[in-house]
């Protein structure tokens, strides 16, 4: 048995902006694009409380947050202050067990399993960690504890805000009972649709999806069925993984013989292009820069960067601030190519 703890810090990037700017404690504080009176594209990042009273959710168009409260606080998104009071809270958290997994910016699982006796201790543990967070760097968090990284998710759901909740190995399964089929990860609402028709029913509980047997639900959803059925009931096998983030996502080509056909060399550059972003793209990961590489027949190598504010960037953004480097190496030598490579830079 393990004890696991969640922790996700409260209306992250709005709680640090009502820090930064005292001022507007209290009132409706939206975190965003820019609302243009009305008229701005993009989303909510995220907004206080007081804004969440009007309705207003991350990720909802800035257009439709306005029209609901035209008076509240927009501002932009810092996101380098958020990510420094990130270092800063995952360290503190680090202290209290080294076997940590970052989710998010605000948001991390450690595994307590090895530091304490009981789930009491733990929860002490929790409220340390609640307070040192505080004293550092004035901003709340909650906190779940249980036996495994699904039921401590749960729990600190269902504490916030700056709450710190148990949920007792023994009352895991009775704890999903009552609760909506999506609380399950994995299961968003075309998960959810399937499993009404299979048991024609409007709404679906936790309880109600256990009547499903393991057979069934691996009929239904194959190899996700299985772990469904133990999802039901309270059991998450994953483990808390301590991940080394990687800085960069890159890939390189050799050429059979070295070559000076820039239409080739586009041709597979534009490849390397591709494989970078659909792996960036898959593990979600923001890109700040480009690096390219070439390296001619006598092997002299040669790199250029460009350096961007950081965002998700697809395939297209990235042919076009990448190829024009290519270009440069490509007339400024008479050489011919042996390699090339291409590398984006992860903001973290
Ligand atoms: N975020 C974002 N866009 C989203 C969701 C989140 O930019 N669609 C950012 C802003 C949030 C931060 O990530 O502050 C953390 O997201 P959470 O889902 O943990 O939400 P909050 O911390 O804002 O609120 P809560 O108190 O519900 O955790
Ligand atoms: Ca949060
Ligand atoms: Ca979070």
């Amino acid at each position: 048995m393990s004890i696991v703890l969640h922790i996700d810090m409260d209306y992250f990037f709005a709680q640090i902006e009502e820090r930064e700017n005292p001022q507007f404690k209290g009132k409706p504080i939206i975190v965003g694009a820019d609302p243009r009176e009305g008229a701005g594209r993009g989303v909510v990042s995220t907004c206080n409380y007081e804004a969440r009273k009007f309705g207003v959710k991350s990720g909802m168009p800035i257009s439709r947050s306005y029209k609901l409260i035209p008076k509240a606080i927009y501002l932009p998104v810092n996101m380098e202050l958020y990510k420094k009071v990130s270092d800063s809270i995952f360290k503190i958290i680090r202290d209290f067990s080294e076997i940590m997994e970052e989710v998010s910016l605000d948001e991390a699982y450690i595994d307590l399993t090895e530091k304490v006796n009981n789930f009491e201790e733990a929860e002490k543990i929790g409220l340390k960690i609640k307070e040192k967070i505080f004293q550092k760097e004035e901003l709340t968090c909650s906190v779940g504890i249980a036996k495994n990284k699904m039921i401590a998710k749960i729990t600190c759901e269902l504490a916030k805000p700056n709450g710190l909740r148990v949920t007792l190995p023994e009352k895991s399964s009775d704890f999903l009972s009552s609760m909506d089929i999506t609380v399950i990860p994995g299961i968003g609402a075309k998960t959810k649709q399937k499993i009404k028709e299979y048991l024609k029913k409007e709404e679906v509980k936790v309880s109600d999806a256990r009547a499903i047997s393991k057979k069934n639900l691996k009929d239904i959803f194959g190899k996700r069925g299985d772990e469904f059925y133990f999802k039901f009931r309270g059991e998450d096998r994953s483990i808390v993984e301590v991940k080394k983030k990687a800085k960069s996502i890159g890939r390189e080509y050799t050429f059979q013989k070295d070559t000076k056909d820039s239409k080739k060399i586009i041709k597979v550059f534009k490849h390397l292009i591709s494989s970078v972003s659909d792996k960036s793209k898959k593990d979600n990961v923001q890109i700040n820069g480009v690096v390219i590489t070439c390296r001619f027949e006598d092997f002299e190598t040669h790199t250029k960067q460009k350096t961007f504010s950081e965002g998700y960037y697809d395939k297209d953004f990235l042919y076009k601030k990448s190829i024009p480097l290519l270009l440069k190496f490509l007339v400024g030598s008479n050489k011919k190519v042996r390699l090339i490579g291409f590398r984006v830079k992860l903001s973290k």
